[in-house]
């Protein structure tokens, strides 16, 4: 009965909303086959075909397991769809919002068409192809394979494959707007007299007739302001010829009072354009969006957009979430602009055009973006990828035309890298050359193309600083967008946090005249590791603060910088990224599952307004400290409030001033669990904001109440927090006595002189595999002989971690310090008290290279003696990681 009646009540509707298009997603159960078949009549030969939904994304495991590399290469979708030949009087189309990269589409065996690039819609129409009240078999191949006439040809981004964007099916009667100007909504709005308050809109764009006949038609379009009051219509008769595309191109009257779109007020007007026909009967209806606002740039005093000085606040993002890659929900995409916004930022940069969904929600709320193309590092020479560079860019220009968000475009990054990191050294003049002016004549095209294809927005190309980044000046690269862009990491990959302000202005000084953005700039950080001595690359949350504090600072003294743009939003996967967490770039605000971290607390409390009292330190919940009885420590607090005041365990500490979004107090914890809160008052409204954070007190001497103690060998600086096993690693020290420590061996240190960390750095950067606690193994000491844990007598279980973090063509070269033998060999024997526990011990010939490797062995304790650990080296010298001793 009731489903008689939903029946009954879906025809109805069906029969109502006919006369209009009618957009359905169809995203649910596709098969999915990861590899290639012959022809496509080979498919039904498959038998491992998965059942997956859209969004899919076929790398989301193997760009986060142990192997190197990722599958590039060919995967297969297929979907049955039906018909209903109801539906056979209109045009039906295919549209896909992404695919990446290279799609081949098949209706029923036949070719529907394919598209290339992974990063805009393409749609095809199926309507001829289509068998009516029957499955109809859809077939997708895709392909994320090398393609060297396609962007993107290198960057810190994973070349997922598969449908990882919605795929709909849209059906038009046969006289509709264009749906065949890629993928565009056929209708392009642009306003002019915004500024004189003259505002007048003009819509241009095209209406296709599939009929076999002329037709005569109204099309109107509805300008409606943002609380959906029609404002405006403006309205044609167009007689349309019979089977033909006819371009429209009309102007309302000049609107007086609009409100504008502005970050602060993203007032958002729509224009609906339907297509009638002279009998009044609707063809078709689209929406699309509208924003009043201009904007300008002055190379001395940055962006204006409304007539006033707008700072660009910004982040960058990718599509990517913990786990699950790129196939990244909608919910998702909108939560985390919603965030964005909450951080205070205006701005967002990708480096590849967005999902749909996060141009809307930018459009709603007031952040403002430019569009980009995957051009990185290195270009083709080739006719087909200049074409192919333009043809994304005309994608995603008109996909994303009009859109009021958008302010920018921009075409390439850090283009010279791929010469200054990659080449083998020291790079060929001949080539070179070639390189420089293939970009500089692949630029200018760009530029040209870009402005005739949008001359309303900005055109950019960003830079980058290190190490030669006077190839951009020298080319004249830099003199070639209305806007450049720097990615500057003084004080992470290169320089330091002193000299960031000095390469703020020089990079400036390369072309005065050009306004400047600082297009990225971050610091990596791990939630795990915590330091009270923040270093450049110790990937601690604090070092990550104290950078932002100084762009901060830099930046506030230097007006003529239009912006700053944070890379990046969040921690995002890609293979071949190493450091102490594999496969992640951790420069994120927020973690890659999306917890916030405390620099996100740090530039809300700059840039959001709404009053704010965060703890930093607060994603620090459990700690160690090295004590003797209680100690004191700093406890920062961001906030934007004039003063806030703390309290520990309920009890005032005091109060303080806010300066530059900070206040700092002196806090006595104790061991086991403190309460701190932070409050203060803006307006007769109390802000606060509380944490408990666990102490553990570890005695310096080790005494009867000893009972386990995890040693992260080799990191003099920062703890590291397991999540899995609670385990809170100290960092390694000297042995003195009652207690414990190494009594020799060298803190490895990095060697790379490219690096600002050269030197500094503890341990190595590569994925150790077989675990997931990689700063434990990346760290080490070399030449160790004497570990000592001055436990009380008792029995105990020591866990040894090893691994042998060097490739035997690095352990060949005395220069690196490897401590091997001058074969490349390392063997020694470990005894703990007396007793030899490991005998020519091998651990690049047992377990092979960067390999987590542990021993657990029981001990006694007798005599006063504690546990003496040595290290007799047979070849080269031995090398440790870590170690966990815990009284059984
Ligand atoms: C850059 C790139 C970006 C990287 C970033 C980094 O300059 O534009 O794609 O992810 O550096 O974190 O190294
Ligand atoms: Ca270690």
């Amino acid at each position: 009965m009731g489903k008689y009646y939903f029946l009954i009540i879906l025809t109805c509707f069906v029969i109502k909303t006919n006369a209009q298009r009618e957009v359905q997603s169809i995203n649910s159960d596709w098969k999915f086959y990861k590899g290639d078949v012959k022809t496509i009549y080979d498919l039904g030969s498959i038998k491992e075909f998965e059942n997956i939904n859209i969004p899919h994304d076929w790398n989301s495991a193997d760009i986060l397991d142990d192997n190197p590399g990722y599958y590039r290469g060919t995967g297969i979708y297929e979907k049955k769809l039906l018909f209903w030949s109801g539906d056979s009087n209109k045009n039906i189309y295919l549209f896909f919002e992404g695919v990446n990269q290279d799609a081949e589409v098949y209706l029923n065996n036949i070719k529907i068409g394919d598209h290339h690039g992974g990063y805009t819609a393409f749609s095809f129409e199926i309507s001829s192809s289509i068998m009516w009240d029957k499955d109809n078999q859809l077939i997708v191949k895709v392909s994320n394979a090398e393609d060297p006439d396609w962007l993107p040809l290198s960057g810190d981004i994973t070349n997922i494959g598969g449908i990882y964007r919605d795929v709909y099916i849209i059906k038009t009667n046969r006289v509709h707007f264009d749906m065949n100007n890629m993928a565009s909504t056929g209708v392009f709005i642009k306003t002019d007299g915004v500024k004189e308050d003259k505002s007048r809109v003009s819509i241009h764009g095209a209406i296709e007739n599939e009929l076999k006949s002329d037709k005569k038609i109204i099309m109107v379009h509805e300008i409606s302001d943002p609380e959906g009051l029609l404002i405006a219509t403006v309205k044609q008769v167009i007689k349309l010829k019979a089977s033909s595309k006819t371009e429209f191109k009309i102007n309302s009257d000049v609107i007086k009072g609009v409100k504008l779109w502005s970050p602060e007020a993203p007032n958002l007007y729509t224009v609906t354009s339907k297509i009638f026909t002279d009998k009044e009967a609707i063809l078709d209806e689209i929406k699309n969006p509208l924003g009043f606002r201009y904007f300008s740039l002055d190379k001395d005093s940055g962006f204006y957009l409304n007539g006033k000085h707008c700072f660009i606040k910004g982040v960058g993002r990718q599509q990517d979430y913990f786990k699950i890659g790129s196939a990244v929900p909608d919910e998702v995409q909108v939560n985390d602009i919603k965030m964005i916004k909450d951080m205070g930022c205006n701005f967002l940069r990708a480096h590849f055009p967005q999902d749909p969904v996060v141009w809307d929600e930018c459009d709603k709320l007031g952040i403002m973006m430019t569009g980009r193309i995957p051009l990185f590092d290195k270009i083709a020479y080739t006719k087909e990828f200049t074409n192919n560079t333009m043809h994304m860019m005309k994608e995603m220009i008109l996909q994303n035309y009009n859109h009021p968000s958008v302010i920018m475009w921009e075409y390439m990054n850090e283009i010279f890298g791929g010469m200054d990191w990659y080449w083998p050294k020291p790079q060929d003049e001949v080539h070179m050359k070639k390189e420089k002016e293939e970009v500089v004549k692949l630029a200018k095209v760009m530029e040209k193309f870009t402005r005739e294809t949008d001359p309303d927005r900005i055109t950019e190309q960003v830079f980058h600083t290190d190490p030669t980044p006077i190839w951009y000046k020298e080319t004249g690269l830099t003199n070639i967008s209305m806007m450049n862009g720097w990615n500057i990491y003084f004080g992470w990959y290169h320089g330091s946090l002193q000299t960031v302000g000095k390469a703020l202005d020089e990079f400036r000084n390369y072309e005065p005249s050009v306004p400047y953005i600082i297009s990225e700039f971050g610091a990596g950080s791990d939630n795990r590791i915590h330091t009270d001595h923040p270093t450049v690359f110790d990937f601690s949350g604090e070092y990550q603060d104290m950078f932002h504090k100084v762009y901060l600072q830099e930046v506030a003294k230097r007006p003529w910088i239009s912006g700053m743009c944070i890379w990046t939003w969040s921690d995002f996967q890609v293979d071949g990224r190493n450091d102490v967490m594999p496969h992640f770039n951790n420069k994120g605000m927020v973690t890659a599952d999306r917890i916030l971290k405390d620099s996100y607390f740090l530039y809300k409390a700059h840039w959001n307004p709404q009053p704010l009292i965060h703890i930093a330190g607060k994603d620090w919940t459990h700690r160690t400290a090295i004590v003797e009885n209680g100690f004191s420590k700093k406890v920062n607090i961001y906030s934007n409030l004039k003063e806030v005041e703390l309290f520990l365990n309920g009890v005032t500490i005091g109060k303080k001033q806010v300066e530059n979004n900070e206040a700092s107090f002196d806090v006595a914890f104790k061991e086991g669990d403190n309460i701190i809160e932070a409050s203060g008052s803006v307006n007769g409204q109390n802000i606060r904001d509380v944490t408990v954070i666990n102490y553990r007190f570890q005695n310096f001497i080790l005494d009867k109440n000893f009972n386990k103690i995890c040693i992260n060998v080799g990191q003099s600086r920062t703890y590291f927090y397991d999540p899995l096993t609670k385990d809170q690693w100290l960092p390694d020290r000297e042995y003195s006595i009652g207690s414990w420590g190494h009594k020799n061996g060298q803190y490895y240190r990095i060697w790379n002189d490219m690096k600002a960390w050269q030197g500094i750095r503890e341990g190595v950067e590569y994925n150790i595999k077989g675990t997931e606690i990689d700063p434990i193994y990346q760290t080490f000491l070399v030449g160790i002989t004497d570990y000592q844990v001055d436990v009380p007598d008792g029995n105990y279980s020591v866990e040894l971690y090893f691994t042998e973090p060097f490739q035997k063509e690095r352990r060949l070269k005395p220069l690196e310090m490897t401590g091997a033998d001058s074969n490349g060999d390392r063997v020694f024997d470990v005894v703990i008290n007396n007793i030899t526990v490991l005998k020519n011990f091998n651990i690049a010939g047992q377990f092979g290279v960067q390999q987590a490797v542990n021993e657990k062995f029981r001990t006694k304790a007798e005599k006063g003696q504690g546990i003496s650990i040595r290290f007799n080296p047979i070849k080269g010298e031995a090398i440790l990681s870590g170690i966990i001793v815990r009284k059984i």
